[in-house]
Formats: C-alpha cells, sequence, structure tokens
C-alpha cells in the first residue's frame, strides 16, 4: 500500500498514527496518509524557522524569482504525474484537472515571481515647516513562517495560489493540505527539492483540524501568519486559536453566490455560462452560483434550456476524457449534499431536475456521486437559498425589477462572488457595483487574472489575495521616515 509522508526540512517523516485517503469515485483505498502530530508539527516550525532565517529569507528577490519558474517548470514536466495525483484524491473530470488545476498551479508560481521583481515600493516627499523636508519611503520584509491551511475542491491550486506569493516574498512556509486530498501537495515536495528549494523552506504536515495538525500549526507561537481557505466556520475556530498570538490571518471562506440573468441577455451564452457556474467541478467551487435570478420573460425558457443541459452533461468515471461531472469528494459531503436534497422537497421546492442519485451498475456506484439538480419555487427565506450546500445544484427565482434583483442577490450573510448576464454595458456596470462581493463577472464567470484582488466580505472571508494584494499580506511594510 502506497504511503503518503509528512516533508519536513526536506525529508520524508512518518508520524505516528495513520489515516486512508480514498478516491471518492469508487470508494477504493488510494494510500495511507501519515499524521503529525504536535511534535511533528513543532519540527517543521522549527525548521522552517531556521531556513528562513539562514538561508529563503536572506536571498535576493531575483534569486527567489528564478527559483520559483524552475518549481513551475518542473510541475509542467510532471504534468501528468500531478493530474492524475489530482484526479484520484478528488475524483474531478481528467480534462478539467489538465485545463484549471494543473497549469493553474504552474502559473501562481510564474505570475509571483515576475510580479516581485516589478512590484514598486512607496515612497513620499514630505514638507516640513523648516523646509528641509523629508523623505519616506517602504520597504517589504518577510514575515518569517507562514502556515498555509487549504481545502479539498482545487487541492493544488489553491495551495499553490498560497505558497507562491509566501515563497515569492521571502517566507518560509509549513502547509496542511485537506486530509481528503493529501496527495499533490506532497508530490509537490519532490518538486521543490529538485528545484533547488532549499530543505526547511516547504513543509507539509499531514492530518485533520481540531486536535490535530491543523489546529497545531494555528496554535503555534513560531508561525508568523496564516492564511485559509475553507468554511466559513473553520475561520471562527483560527481566529479564535490565533487570537491569543495576535497573528495576522487572511481568509477565504465559503459563499452563497447569485447570479443575475437579465431578458436583454445574451441567451445561449448566459445558460452555458450558468450552467459551468453551478456544475463545474460537481459544484464544489467557493465560486458557484447556486442561487440564479431571472428575469420574468425569459423565466420559463431559460428553466426548460438549463434543465435540459444539465441533463446532457456526461455523468462518469473521471479518467474518462469526456466526463463532465464527478463524484462529490467523500461519503459525509455527500450526505450533506442529500441532506438539503431532503430539504429543498420540505421546504416546498419543485424539482426541475435531479435530486437523487444516480445509478451505474459498475465499480462507480461505490462513489459519492449525486444528480446535477435544479430547483425552482422556494421562498427566498427557505434554508435551501440561504445556506452555503456545495455540491451540483442551484435554485432558480424570478423577478421582475433590476433593484429586485439586486437586493435578493444581496440578501445574504455571505459576500465572495456574483455574475451579471445582460447586453446593457451600462446595467452591466451599474448592478455589478452594487453587488456585496469581493468579485463580480459581467457575462462571465471564473475568468481569472490573477493580478486582481480575490476574497471576500462578510462571511466570505477577510482580506483580498492576488497581485500586490498577495504580498502585501505575506510581507511586512516597514516605512523609513529620512529628514533631510
Ligand atoms: P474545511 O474548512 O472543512 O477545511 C479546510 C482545511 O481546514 C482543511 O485542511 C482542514 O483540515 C482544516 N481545518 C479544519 N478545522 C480546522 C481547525 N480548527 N484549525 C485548523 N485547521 C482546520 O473546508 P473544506 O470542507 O475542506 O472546503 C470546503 C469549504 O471551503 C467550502 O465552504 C468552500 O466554500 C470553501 N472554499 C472557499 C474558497 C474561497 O476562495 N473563498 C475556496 C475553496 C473552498
Ligand atoms: C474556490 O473554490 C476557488 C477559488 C479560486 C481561487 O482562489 C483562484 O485564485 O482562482
Amino acid at each position: 500500500m502506497k504511503s503518503i509522508l509528512n516533508f519536513i526540512n526536506g525529508q520524508f517523516v512518518r508520524g505516528p498514527r495513520e489515516f486512508p485517503d480514498i478516491n471518492p469515485a469508487d470508494g477504493t483505498l488510494i494510500a495511507q496518509v501519515t499524521e503529525a502530530d504536535r511534535d511533528l508539527v513543532d519540527q517543521a516550525v522549527r525548521a522552517a524557522r531556521k531556513a528562513f532565517e539562514l538561508e529563503w529569507g536572506r536571498l535576493g528577490t531575483r534569486e527567489r524569482a528564478t527559483c520559483l519558474h524552475r518549481i513551475a517548470d518542473a510541475i509542467e514536466a510532471r504534468f501528468d504525474c500531478f493530474v492524475a495525483a489530482e484526479v484520484a484524491d478528488t475524483g474531478k473530470p481528467i480534462a478539467l484537472a489538465s485545463r484549471l488545476d494543473v497549469p493553474r498551479a504552474a502559473a501562481n508560481f510564474r505570475v509571483f515571481a515576475d510580479l516581485i521583481k516589478t512590484a514598486p515600493l512607496e515612497s513620499f516627499q514630505t514638507d516640513t515647516p523648516d523646509g528641509r523636508n523629508a523623505l519616506n519611503y517602504a520597504v517589504r520584509k518577510p514575515l518569517g513562517v507562514v502556515g498555509i491551511i487549504t481545502p479539498w475542491n482545487l487541492p493544488l491550486l489553491l495551495l499553490t495560489w498560497k505558497v507562491a506569493p509566501a515563497l515569492a516574498c521571502g517566507n518560509t512556509v509549513v502547509v496542511k493540505p485537506s486530509e481528503e486530498t493529501p496527495a499533490t501537495a506532497t508530490l509537490l515536495a519532490e518538486v521543490m527539492k529538485e528545484s533547488g528549494v532549499p530543505d526547511g523552506v516547504y513543509n507539509i504536515i499531514h492530518g485533520f483540524g481540531t486536535n490535530s495538525a491543523g489546529e497545531f500549526l494555528t496554535q503555534h507561537p513560531e508561525v508568523n501568519a496564516v492564511t485559509f481557505t475553507g468554511e466559513s466556520q473553520t475561520g471562527t475556530a483560527i481566529m479564535k486559536t490565533v487570537a491569543a498570538s495576535v497573528k495576522p490571518v487572511s481568509f477565504e471562506l465559503g459563499g452563497k453566490n447569485a447570479a443575475i440573468v437579465f431578458a436583454d441577455c445574451d441567451f445561449d451564452e448566459a445558460v452555458s455560462g450558468i450552467c459551468d457556474a453551478v456544475f463545474l467541478n460537481t459544484g464544489q467551487v467557493c465560486l458557484c452560483a447556486e442561487r440564479v435570478y431571472v428575469q420574468r420573460p425569459i423565466f420559463d425558457r431559460f428553466v426548460e434550456t438549463l434543465k435540459n443541459k444539465a441533463e446532457s452533461l456526461r455523468m462518469g468515471s473521471p479518467m474518462d476524457q469526456s466526463t463532465q461531472i464527478g463524484p462529490l469528494i467523500s461519503k459525509p459531503h455527500r450526505e450533506k449534499v442529500l441532506s438539503y436534497y431532503k430539504l429543498a422537497r420540505e421546504e416546498g421546492a419543485t424539482v426541475v431536475t435531479g435530486g437523487g442519485v444516480p445509478e451505474f451498475g459498475n465499480a462507480l456506484d461505490g462513489g459519492f456521486y449525486v444528480q446535477p439538480t435544479i430547483y425552482t419555487g422556494l421562498l427566498e427565506s427557505a434554508r435551501c437559498v440561504k445556506e452555503e450546500i456545495f455540491g451540483p445544484v442551484c435554485h432558480i427565482a424570478p423577478f421582475d425589477e433590476e433593484e429586485e434583483a439586486v437586493s435578493m442577490a444581496n440578501d445574504t450573510k455571505y459576500g465572495l462572488a456574483a455574475s451579471i448576464w445582460t447586453t446593457n454595458l451600462k446595467r452591466g456596470h451599474r448592478v455589478a457595483q452594487q453587488m456585496n462581493v469581493g468579485i463580480t463577472w459581467v457575462n462571465c464567470w471564473f475568468l481569472r487574472d490573477l493580478r486582481t484582488p480575490f476574497g471576500g466580505v462578510g462571511l466570505s472571508g477577510i482580506g483580498r489575495e492576488g497581485g500586490v494584494h498577495s504580498l502585501n499580506f505575506y510581507s511586512e511594510l516597514n516605512n523609513i521616515c529620512i529628514r533631510l
């Protein structure tokens, strides 16, 4: 049986206990993962501290940038291994992992390698009453050791989205990948070695959250900052833990994202876009639209067309190049999603399509599949309209006036992303600017430019990453004021 080990100070290290890594497409065992106890977490943080003080933190930006490009090259060289590992761990379709997850991992390193070389520093010429004046300028300094905790839905993409800027800024890292998807973070350790990254710069501890590696990492006094992507409730727990030592946090959390489709949209483009926004990665993207508001004149036609599209999505083995919908990540997550499917009926939903579990008549019946599902007819106050489900499911509601759509879209405690579908550009700008979210797309969804601010408001997170916003989180600015 394959083992997945911790990676500390450049060595693969076994912990005292193991837990299984399960393939969600058929429920089979992929590997045994070794769990880091408090002592191993401490060793990882100490290794990171030493590497920060003696090597990585002292390198010039050019050398670090060159090293990050080598990491990207090495990811590309092992492209198929990364795709295979990500597909086995997550059950996501191989075509999706090849198009999205693995290319983005390489791109994350390249973008921050280039940015760190070109990012400007602030400076101000300051007037003084005596006319001698002063010059202020700020320099970036790394934070030290950064703790990185990531979820299972886009494991390598979201991990490297944080590792790359953290390393670019001169920090060293201890990462805690999701217990559901430990493989690609571990492959990345091999890439780090091949790319000449000094021992101790990138460390991995495997395990769970509470009373396990995740919590031990956030409790550690020598960790200087924590960056986390995952559920809002976990964000609350981490915030409580890090409060004791006042660590800076960056949180990318959950969402209950709205899409607003106006009658003047490009109909085919809108249906296709919403189909992606609801069902991509089996609905397990924090940016997915679970609430769709459609203007009344096109409501019936839109629901019917989206239904047909949803029913034509090819569900099957993630290893089949033509598969579009894979399983959910795990049995407990499927139980959660199915509990919402049941609740939707109890809350009075009309089931447009789906709502159950597919049958394959083969090994995939041991996997954690659910049907792509569309509901209509729920009250806006229904739990299924208010709570994040994180599956291939949406509720579609009609609206008449623009203000009504804006008000329904904004009626949520979350605030991650929104999409607006209209050919009226003025309306697109006007509505987009009223969205209480961190990211609004007009006539597109999940179209990413890695230099742009990314994050959420309310329960969807704290802070922004992306471009210079990442550099600002992963470094401290030291302002220097010089009397002239
Ligand atoms: P999760 O919060 O359960 O777990 C995420 C990570 O946190 C895992 O590595 C887990 O082991 C760790 N963890 C759990 N409890 C912890 C604790 N007390 N202390 C330290 N670490 C702890 O999230 P998930 O189920 O893996 O991912 C799905 C959720 O993530 C959804 O809510 C989704 O919306 C959200 N998400 C948000 C974004 C974003 O960018 N906003 C991106 C992806 C996923
Ligand atoms: C959440 O599931 C997706 C997050 C995406 C990003 O953080 C990104 O940088 O594209």
